[in-house]
Protein backbone atom coordinates (compact mmCIF):
# COMPACT_ATOMS: atom_id res chain seq x y z
CA UNK A 1 0.00 0.00 0.00
CA UNK A 2 1.10 3.33 -1.19
CA UNK A 3 1.96 6.67 1.12
CA UNK A 4 -0.62 8.03 -0.86
CA UNK A 5 -3.62 5.40 -0.18
CA UNK A 6 -2.76 5.11 3.36
CA UNK A 7 -2.92 9.16 3.69
CA UNK A 8 -6.59 8.51 1.58
CA UNK A 9 -7.97 5.72 4.19
CA UNK A 10 -7.07 7.64 6.82
CA UNK A 11 -8.96 10.38 5.99
CA UNK A 12 -11.37 8.61 4.96
CA UNK A 13 -11.44 7.07 8.28
CA UNK A 14 -11.35 10.21 10.42
CA UNK A 15 -14.09 11.82 8.48
CA UNK A 16 -16.34 8.58 8.84
CA UNK A 17 -15.55 6.82 12.64
CA UNK A 18 -17.09 10.03 14.20
CA UNK A 19 -20.49 8.74 12.81
CA UNK A 20 -21.05 5.18 12.55
CA UNK A 21 -18.07 4.20 14.41
CA UNK A 22 -19.78 3.76 18.18
CA UNK A 23 -22.53 1.74 16.82
CA UNK A 24 -19.90 -0.74 15.37
CA UNK A 25 -17.89 -0.57 18.36
CA UNK A 26 -20.65 -2.41 20.43
CA UNK A 27 -21.28 -4.74 17.70
CA UNK A 28 -17.26 -5.62 18.03
CA UNK A 29 -17.86 -5.63 21.66
CA UNK A 30 -19.88 -8.73 21.92
CA UNK A 31 -18.50 -10.59 19.04
CA UNK A 32 -14.82 -10.46 19.94
CA UNK A 33 -15.57 -12.37 22.97
CA UNK A 34 -18.08 -15.39 21.16
CA UNK A 35 -16.87 -15.81 17.38
CA UNK A 36 -13.43 -16.53 17.11
CA UNK A 37 -11.34 -15.98 20.67
CA UNK A 38 -8.56 -17.65 19.30
CA UNK A 39 -8.26 -15.39 16.06
CA UNK A 40 -8.71 -11.86 18.47
CA UNK A 41 -6.46 -13.16 21.23
CA UNK A 42 -3.47 -13.60 18.15
CA UNK A 43 -4.47 -9.58 17.20
CA UNK A 44 -3.22 -7.23 19.64
CA UNK A 45 -5.85 -4.75 19.07
CA UNK A 46 -8.46 -3.34 21.42
CA UNK A 47 -12.31 -4.47 21.43
CA UNK A 48 -13.36 -0.60 21.02
CA UNK A 49 -11.45 -0.35 17.63
CA UNK A 50 -14.03 0.59 15.12
CA UNK A 51 -14.33 -1.77 12.58
CA UNK A 52 -13.15 -0.43 8.78
CA UNK A 53 -15.96 -0.98 6.15
CA UNK A 54 -15.34 -1.56 2.45
CA UNK A 55 -16.98 2.03 1.78
CA UNK A 56 -14.09 3.42 4.15
CA UNK A 57 -11.58 2.33 1.74
CA UNK A 58 -9.99 4.47 -1.15
CA UNK A 59 -11.49 3.46 -4.56
CA UNK A 60 -9.63 1.05 -6.03
CA UNK A 61 -7.98 -0.78 -2.69
CA UNK A 62 -8.80 -4.61 -2.48
CA UNK A 63 -11.09 -4.37 0.07
CA UNK A 64 -12.98 -2.51 -2.49
CA UNK A 65 -13.52 -5.46 -4.57
CA UNK A 66 -15.33 -8.11 -4.75
CA UNK A 67 -13.61 -10.61 -3.27
CA UNK A 68 -13.52 -12.45 0.79
CA UNK A 69 -10.15 -13.08 2.16
CA UNK A 70 -8.20 -16.36 2.95
CA UNK A 71 -8.81 -18.30 6.36
CA UNK A 72 -5.13 -18.05 6.79
CA UNK A 73 -4.84 -14.28 6.21
CA UNK A 74 -7.34 -14.05 8.93
CA UNK A 75 -5.58 -16.83 11.38
CA UNK A 76 -2.35 -18.09 9.88
CA UNK A 77 -3.76 -21.67 9.07
CA UNK A 78 -5.74 -22.82 5.95
CA UNK A 79 -8.64 -23.53 7.38
CA UNK A 80 -12.31 -22.79 8.11
CA UNK A 81 -12.07 -20.77 11.86
CA UNK A 82 -14.21 -22.20 14.62
CA UNK A 83 -17.81 -21.05 14.47
CA UNK A 84 -17.72 -21.81 10.61
CA UNK A 85 -18.46 -24.69 8.00
CA UNK A 86 -17.86 -25.20 4.58
CA UNK A 87 -20.62 -24.34 2.50
CA UNK A 88 -20.06 -24.69 -1.03
CA UNK A 89 -16.71 -24.74 -2.98
CA UNK A 90 -16.03 -24.73 -6.93
CA UNK A 91 -12.86 -24.88 -9.02
CA UNK A 92 -10.37 -23.21 -11.37
CA UNK A 93 -8.01 -24.74 -13.73
CA UNK A 94 -5.00 -24.06 -15.04
CA UNK A 95 -2.99 -21.78 -11.59
CA UNK A 96 0.09 -24.70 -11.63
CA UNK A 97 -0.67 -24.70 -8.05
CA UNK A 98 -1.78 -28.19 -8.31
CA UNK A 99 0.21 -30.16 -10.24
CA UNK A 100 -1.61 -29.50 -13.28
CA UNK A 101 -4.87 -30.43 -11.21
CA UNK A 102 -7.60 -28.84 -9.86
CA UNK A 103 -7.30 -25.91 -7.30
CA UNK A 104 -10.49 -26.33 -4.98
CA UNK A 105 -11.95 -22.82 -3.09
CA UNK A 106 -13.93 -23.63 -0.35
CA UNK A 107 -15.63 -20.59 1.46
CA UNK A 108 -16.59 -20.96 5.49
CA UNK A 109 -19.43 -19.61 6.44
CA UNK A 110 -20.41 -18.18 9.68
CA UNK A 111 -22.50 -20.65 11.48
CA UNK A 112 -23.80 -18.29 13.84
CA UNK A 113 -28.16 -17.41 12.69
CA UNK A 114 -28.90 -17.88 16.70
CA UNK A 115 -31.67 -15.79 16.26
CA UNK A 116 -32.94 -15.74 12.66
CA UNK A 117 -34.36 -18.34 10.35
CA UNK A 118 -33.65 -18.12 6.69
CA UNK A 119 -35.41 -18.24 3.46
CA UNK A 120 -34.60 -20.23 0.15
CA UNK A 121 -31.17 -18.63 0.52
CA UNK A 122 -29.87 -20.87 3.14
CA UNK A 123 -28.43 -17.96 4.87
CA UNK A 124 -29.01 -15.32 7.08
CA UNK A 125 -28.38 -11.43 7.06
CA UNK A 126 -25.19 -10.04 9.50
CA UNK A 127 -27.82 -8.50 11.72
CA UNK A 128 -29.19 -12.31 13.48
CA UNK A 129 -25.01 -12.89 13.53
CA UNK A 130 -21.66 -11.58 15.31
CA UNK A 131 -20.09 -11.22 12.28
CA UNK A 132 -20.35 -7.42 10.51
CA UNK A 133 -18.63 -6.96 6.57
CA UNK A 134 -15.40 -5.38 7.20
CA UNK A 135 -12.14 -5.34 5.60
CA UNK A 136 -9.97 -8.51 7.36
CA UNK A 137 -7.91 -6.94 9.90
CA UNK A 138 -9.55 -3.22 9.31
CA UNK A 139 -6.82 -2.99 6.70
CA UNK A 140 -7.88 -1.67 3.24
CA UNK A 141 -5.23 -3.65 1.36
CA UNK A 142 -6.80 -7.01 2.02
CA UNK A 143 -9.83 -8.57 1.26
CA UNK A 144 -13.44 -8.98 2.90
CA UNK A 145 -14.85 -10.83 5.43
CA UNK A 146 -18.23 -11.61 6.03
CA UNK A 147 -19.41 -9.11 3.52
CA UNK A 148 -20.81 -12.28 1.63
CA UNK A 149 -24.43 -13.69 1.77
CA UNK A 150 -23.88 -16.32 -0.32
CA UNK A 151 -23.71 -20.33 -0.15
CA UNK A 152 -23.26 -22.25 -3.47
CA UNK A 153 -24.73 -25.03 -1.75
CA UNK A 154 -22.65 -28.31 -2.26
CA UNK A 155 -21.62 -29.01 1.59
CA UNK A 156 -23.28 -28.98 4.98
CA UNK A 157 -27.07 -28.87 3.60
CA UNK A 158 -28.15 -30.34 6.45
CA UNK A 159 -27.31 -26.93 8.23
CA UNK A 160 -30.34 -25.14 6.89
CA UNK A 161 -29.32 -21.77 7.81
CA UNK A 162 -25.78 -20.39 7.92
CA UNK A 163 -24.35 -16.68 8.21
CA UNK A 164 -22.26 -14.58 5.94
CA UNK A 165 -18.73 -15.53 4.06
CA UNK A 166 -15.78 -15.32 7.25
CA UNK A 167 -13.25 -16.20 4.86
CA UNK A 168 -12.09 -18.72 2.16
CA UNK A 169 -9.82 -22.30 1.82
CA UNK A 170 -7.83 -22.47 -0.90
CA UNK A 171 -6.43 -26.47 -1.77
CA UNK A 172 -5.46 -29.31 -4.01
CA UNK A 173 -7.14 -31.45 -1.86
CA UNK A 174 -10.76 -32.00 -3.40
CA UNK A 175 -14.01 -31.18 -0.98
CA UNK A 176 -15.15 -34.54 -0.96
CA UNK A 177 -11.73 -35.77 0.43
CA UNK A 178 -12.13 -32.26 3.00
CA UNK A 179 -15.34 -32.60 4.22
CA UNK A 180 -17.95 -35.51 4.00
CA UNK A 181 -21.14 -33.65 3.48
CA UNK A 182 -19.65 -31.93 -0.14
CA UNK A 183 -21.23 -33.62 -3.11
CA UNK A 184 -19.10 -33.32 -6.39
CA UNK A 185 -21.99 -31.61 -8.31
CA UNK A 186 -19.21 -29.14 -10.25
CA UNK A 187 -19.32 -25.56 -10.16
CA UNK A 188 -15.95 -23.80 -11.89
CA UNK A 189 -14.54 -20.24 -12.18
CA UNK A 190 -10.99 -19.63 -13.20
CA UNK A 191 -10.78 -16.44 -12.90
CA UNK A 192 -9.78 -16.47 -9.17
CA UNK A 193 -7.25 -19.10 -10.20
CA UNK A 194 -4.02 -16.85 -9.43
CA UNK A 195 -5.45 -15.41 -6.05
CA UNK A 196 -2.57 -16.50 -3.98
CA UNK A 197 -0.75 -15.42 -0.48
CA UNK A 198 2.05 -16.76 0.80
CA UNK A 199 0.15 -18.45 3.89
CA UNK A 200 -1.36 -20.77 1.64
CA UNK A 201 1.57 -22.53 1.21
CA UNK A 202 3.04 -22.97 4.42
CA UNK A 203 6.38 -24.65 4.99
CA UNK A 204 6.74 -28.20 4.61
CA UNK A 205 8.57 -27.75 8.48
CA UNK A 206 10.31 -29.24 10.14
CA UNK A 207 7.91 -28.64 12.70
CA UNK A 208 9.03 -29.63 16.55
CA UNK A 209 7.29 -32.46 17.71
CA UNK A 210 4.36 -31.25 20.61
CA UNK A 211 3.29 -33.93 23.62
CA UNK A 212 -0.55 -34.35 23.68
CA UNK A 213 -2.25 -36.74 25.73
CA UNK A 214 -5.84 -37.94 25.33
CA UNK A 215 -7.93 -38.80 28.92
CA UNK A 216 -11.45 -40.25 28.54
CA UNK A 217 -11.87 -38.54 25.26
CA UNK A 218 -10.50 -35.52 26.05
CA UNK A 219 -7.57 -34.21 24.29
CA UNK A 220 -4.70 -31.90 26.20
CA UNK A 221 -2.36 -30.20 23.76
CA UNK A 222 0.50 -28.55 24.66
CA UNK A 223 3.13 -26.86 22.90
CA UNK A 224 6.36 -27.62 24.66
CA UNK A 225 8.34 -30.79 25.94
CA UNK A 226 7.67 -29.24 29.43
CA UNK A 227 5.42 -30.34 32.41
CA UNK A 228 2.51 -28.07 32.55
CA UNK A 229 -1.36 -27.57 31.73
CA UNK A 230 -2.64 -28.08 28.10
CA UNK A 231 -1.97 -24.31 26.01
CA UNK A 232 -4.78 -25.30 23.54
CA UNK A 233 -8.45 -25.45 24.39
CA UNK A 234 -9.39 -28.58 25.87
CA UNK A 235 -12.02 -30.64 23.38
CA UNK A 236 -13.32 -33.63 23.39
CA UNK A 237 -13.71 -36.36 20.26
CA UNK A 238 -14.47 -39.42 20.36
CA UNK A 239 -15.96 -42.66 22.07
CA UNK A 240 -14.65 -45.91 23.97
CA UNK A 241 -13.02 -48.28 22.15
CA UNK A 242 -11.77 -45.45 19.44
CA UNK A 243 -8.13 -45.26 18.04
CA UNK A 244 -6.91 -41.29 18.78
CA UNK A 245 -4.61 -39.98 16.11
CA UNK A 246 -3.54 -36.32 14.81
CA UNK A 247 -2.56 -35.81 11.32
CA UNK A 248 -1.52 -32.71 9.13
CA UNK A 249 -4.74 -34.54 7.10
CA UNK A 250 -4.63 -31.02 4.42
CA UNK A 251 -0.95 -29.71 4.30
CA UNK A 252 -2.73 -26.60 6.68
CA UNK A 253 1.11 -27.16 8.63
CA UNK A 254 -1.08 -28.37 11.80
CA UNK A 255 -1.66 -31.38 12.78
CA UNK A 256 -5.34 -31.97 14.02
CA UNK A 257 -7.33 -34.83 15.40
CA UNK A 258 -8.76 -37.72 14.42
CA UNK A 259 -10.30 -41.06 15.81
CA UNK A 260 -10.80 -44.56 14.55
CA UNK A 261 -13.68 -46.38 15.50
CA UNK A 262 -13.76 -49.87 15.58
CA UNK A 263 -9.97 -50.70 15.61
CA UNK A 264 -10.67 -52.00 19.36
CA UNK A 265 -13.70 -53.13 19.09
CA UNK A 266 -16.28 -55.59 16.94
CA UNK A 267 -15.13 -58.71 15.65
CA UNK A 268 -12.26 -58.98 14.10
CA UNK A 269 -12.30 -59.30 10.48
CA UNK A 270 -15.56 -58.33 10.32
CA UNK A 271 -17.39 -54.95 9.36
CA UNK A 272 -14.96 -51.88 8.93
CA UNK A 273 -12.86 -49.01 10.90
CA UNK A 274 -14.54 -45.50 10.57
CA UNK A 275 -12.30 -42.65 10.57
CA UNK A 276 -13.17 -39.27 11.82
CA UNK A 277 -10.76 -36.61 11.10
CA UNK A 278 -10.94 -32.63 12.25
CA UNK A 279 -9.47 -30.25 10.20
CA UNK A 280 -9.93 -27.39 12.37
CA UNK A 281 -8.66 -26.61 15.83
CA UNK A 282 -10.54 -27.65 18.77
CA UNK A 283 -14.09 -28.25 19.41
CA UNK A 284 -16.45 -29.82 16.99
CA UNK A 285 -17.82 -32.36 14.77
CA UNK A 286 -15.48 -34.07 12.70
CA UNK A 287 -15.00 -33.05 8.94
CA UNK A 288 -13.90 -36.15 7.10
CA UNK A 289 -15.81 -39.97 7.94
CA UNK A 290 -14.99 -42.91 5.17
CA UNK A 291 -14.16 -46.16 6.24
CA UNK A 292 -10.96 -48.11 5.79
CA UNK A 293 -9.65 -51.21 7.49
CA UNK A 294 -11.62 -54.03 9.21
CA UNK A 295 -11.94 -54.66 13.26
CA UNK A 296 -8.21 -55.79 14.07
CA UNK A 297 -6.23 -53.71 12.29
CA UNK A 298 -4.18 -50.96 13.98
CA UNK A 299 -4.45 -47.49 12.17
CA UNK A 300 -1.56 -45.27 11.58
CA UNK A 301 -0.98 -42.11 9.99
CA UNK A 302 2.15 -40.80 7.79
CA UNK A 303 3.10 -38.56 4.50
CA UNK A 304 4.13 -41.53 2.38
CA UNK A 305 4.43 -39.35 -0.47
CA UNK A 306 6.43 -36.14 1.14
CA UNK A 307 3.64 -33.53 -0.11
CA UNK A 308 3.25 -32.53 3.62
CA UNK A 309 -0.21 -34.41 3.73
CA UNK A 310 -0.65 -37.13 5.96
CA UNK A 311 -2.33 -39.59 4.68
CA UNK A 312 -3.81 -42.84 6.24
CA UNK A 313 -2.61 -47.08 6.55
CA UNK A 314 -3.12 -50.26 8.18
CA UNK A 315 -0.84 -52.74 9.66
CA UNK A 316 -2.89 -56.03 9.82
CA UNK A 317 -0.36 -58.78 10.81
CA UNK A 318 2.59 -57.93 9.83
CA UNK A 319 1.03 -56.60 6.13
CA UNK A 320 1.13 -52.95 5.76
CA UNK A 321 -1.59 -51.02 3.63
CA UNK A 322 -1.08 -47.43 3.07
CA UNK A 323 -3.30 -44.85 1.34
CA UNK A 324 -1.91 -41.72 -0.18
CA UNK A 325 -5.30 -39.86 -0.09
CA UNK A 326 -7.58 -39.55 3.03
CA UNK A 327 -10.61 -41.87 1.62
CA UNK A 328 -12.15 -45.36 1.05
CA UNK A 329 -10.67 -46.90 -1.81
CA UNK A 330 -7.84 -49.85 -1.94
CA UNK A 331 -4.45 -49.20 -0.61
CA UNK A 332 -1.88 -47.12 -2.81
CA UNK A 333 1.41 -49.36 -0.67
CA UNK A 334 1.18 -52.85 0.20
CA UNK A 335 4.16 -54.81 1.62
CA UNK A 336 5.05 -56.95 4.27
CA UNK A 337 6.94 -55.73 7.26
CA UNK A 338 7.82 -56.98 10.58
CA UNK A 339 6.28 -59.55 12.54
CA UNK A 340 2.11 -59.85 13.98
CA UNK A 341 2.75 -58.61 17.59
CA UNK A 342 5.09 -55.97 16.75
CA UNK A 343 3.85 -52.36 17.50
CA UNK A 344 4.17 -50.69 14.17
CA UNK A 345 5.96 -47.23 14.50
CA UNK A 346 5.86 -44.07 11.86
CA UNK A 347 8.46 -41.23 11.75
CA UNK A 348 10.83 -39.70 9.30
CA UNK A 349 14.34 -41.45 10.27
CA UNK A 350 16.64 -40.04 7.55
CA UNK A 351 15.27 -36.49 7.52
CA UNK A 352 14.03 -36.15 4.00
CA UNK A 353 10.51 -34.85 4.13
CA UNK A 354 8.84 -38.60 3.40
CA UNK A 355 7.88 -40.76 6.60
CA UNK A 356 9.37 -44.45 7.35
CA UNK A 357 7.89 -47.32 8.90
CA UNK A 358 9.33 -49.13 11.95
CA UNK A 359 8.22 -51.72 14.41
CA UNK A 360 8.99 -51.73 18.15
CA UNK A 361 9.54 -55.63 19.81
CA UNK A 362 9.88 -55.74 23.43
CA UNK A 363 12.59 -52.60 23.94
CA UNK A 364 14.16 -53.30 20.49
CA UNK A 365 13.30 -50.54 17.49
CA UNK A 366 13.41 -51.76 13.97
CA UNK A 367 13.46 -48.80 11.47
CA UNK A 368 13.12 -49.00 7.79
CA UNK A 369 14.08 -45.45 5.80
CA UNK A 370 10.93 -45.83 3.20
CA UNK A 371 7.84 -47.89 3.43
CA UNK A 372 8.60 -50.72 1.31
CA UNK A 373 10.00 -54.13 2.01
CA UNK A 374 13.32 -54.38 3.07
CA UNK A 375 15.26 -55.05 6.21
CA UNK A 376 15.58 -53.00 8.58
CA UNK A 377 17.51 -49.72 8.79
CA UNK A 378 17.88 -48.90 12.18
CA UNK A 379 18.02 -51.16 14.94
CA UNK A 380 18.80 -50.17 18.38
CA UNK A 381 17.08 -50.94 22.06
CA UNK A 382 15.44 -47.83 24.09
CA UNK A 383 13.39 -47.52 27.11
CA UNK A 384 11.42 -50.55 29.33
CA UNK A 385 8.68 -52.56 27.15
CA UNK A 386 6.28 -51.50 29.44
CA UNK A 387 5.87 -47.79 28.09
CA UNK A 388 4.17 -46.88 25.35
CA UNK A 389 6.31 -45.98 22.11
CA UNK A 390 6.18 -42.45 20.50
CA UNK A 391 7.65 -41.33 17.49
CA UNK A 392 8.41 -37.18 17.32
CA UNK A 393 11.04 -35.14 15.89
CA UNK A 394 11.55 -33.47 19.26
CA UNK A 395 14.91 -31.21 18.29
CA UNK A 396 13.24 -30.10 14.86
CA UNK A 397 16.08 -30.96 12.96
CA UNK A 398 13.84 -32.55 10.73
CA UNK A 399 14.61 -36.63 12.02
CA UNK A 400 12.24 -38.92 14.03
CA UNK A 401 13.37 -40.42 16.55
CA UNK A 402 11.77 -42.83 19.77
CA UNK A 403 9.93 -41.95 23.28
CA UNK A 404 8.27 -44.12 25.32
CA UNK A 405 5.37 -43.17 27.85
CA UNK A 406 4.50 -44.53 31.37
CA UNK A 407 2.42 -43.14 33.69
CA UNK A 408 2.69 -39.78 32.30
CA UNK A 409 6.28 -39.41 31.91
CA UNK A 410 7.73 -39.01 28.12
CA UNK A 411 11.37 -40.38 27.75
CA UNK A 412 12.95 -39.43 24.19
CA UNK A 413 16.06 -39.58 22.71
CA UNK A 414 17.30 -37.20 19.42
CA UNK A 415 19.20 -40.56 17.87
CA UNK A 416 18.55 -43.89 16.46
CA UNK A 417 21.07 -45.59 18.79
CA UNK A 418 20.90 -47.47 21.93
CA UNK A 419 20.85 -45.67 24.78
CA UNK A 420 19.64 -43.53 27.81
CA UNK A 421 16.60 -40.60 27.09
CA UNK A 422 17.73 -37.30 25.98
CA UNK A 423 15.12 -35.80 27.85
CA UNK A 424 12.56 -36.91 30.31
CA UNK A 425 9.33 -34.72 31.60
CA UNK A 426 6.13 -35.44 33.12
CA UNK A 427 2.85 -34.69 31.18
CA UNK A 428 0.08 -36.84 31.57
CA UNK A 429 -1.06 -39.35 33.52
CA UNK A 430 -1.41 -43.54 34.21
CA UNK A 431 -4.16 -44.31 31.77
CA UNK A 432 -3.65 -40.88 29.17
CA UNK A 433 -3.50 -41.89 25.28
CA UNK A 434 -0.13 -39.57 24.16
CA UNK A 435 -0.05 -38.71 21.02
CA UNK A 436 2.57 -36.65 19.32
CA UNK A 437 1.11 -33.34 17.49
CA UNK A 438 3.08 -30.51 15.24
CA UNK A 439 2.17 -27.30 14.15
CA UNK A 440 3.71 -24.53 12.08
CA UNK A 441 4.83 -21.31 14.29
CA UNK A 442 1.99 -19.50 15.52
CA UNK A 443 1.02 -16.98 12.81
CA UNK A 444 1.79 -13.18 12.89
CA UNK A 445 -1.03 -11.35 11.87
CA UNK A 446 -1.13 -8.11 10.65
CA UNK A 447 -3.70 -6.03 11.18
CA1 LIG B 1 1.39 -37.32 1.67
CA1 LIG C 1 12.24 -40.20 5.32
CA1 LIG D 1 14.93 -34.83 15.56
Amino acid sequence: MSQRLVDAASRALAARTSRRGFLRRAAIVGSAMVTAPAAYALRPISAYQALVLPADCPPGSQCRGGWTEFCCVKTGVNTCPPGSVIAGWWRAEGSNYCGGTSRYYMDCNSTNCSSCGCGASGTCGNECTDCDCHCMHDNCNLWKECCTRFRYGQCNNQIECVGPIICRVVTCVPPWEWDSTCTRTDARSDVTRFHDSACLHPPLGPYPARPAVVRDHSWLLRDTLSPGTPDRPVFTLGTDGDVSLMGDWTGAGIATAGVVRGARTGITGRGNLTWYLRHVEGPGQPDLTFDYGIPGDIPIVGDWTGNGVDTIGIVRGSQWLLRTRNSAGEPDISFTYGEPGDIPVVGDWDGDGRDGIGVVRGTTWLLRNTPTPGPPDHTFDFGDAAGIPVVGDWDGDGISSPGRFSNGTWQVINRLTTGGPDLTFQYGQAGDQPLVWRRMVEPVVTP
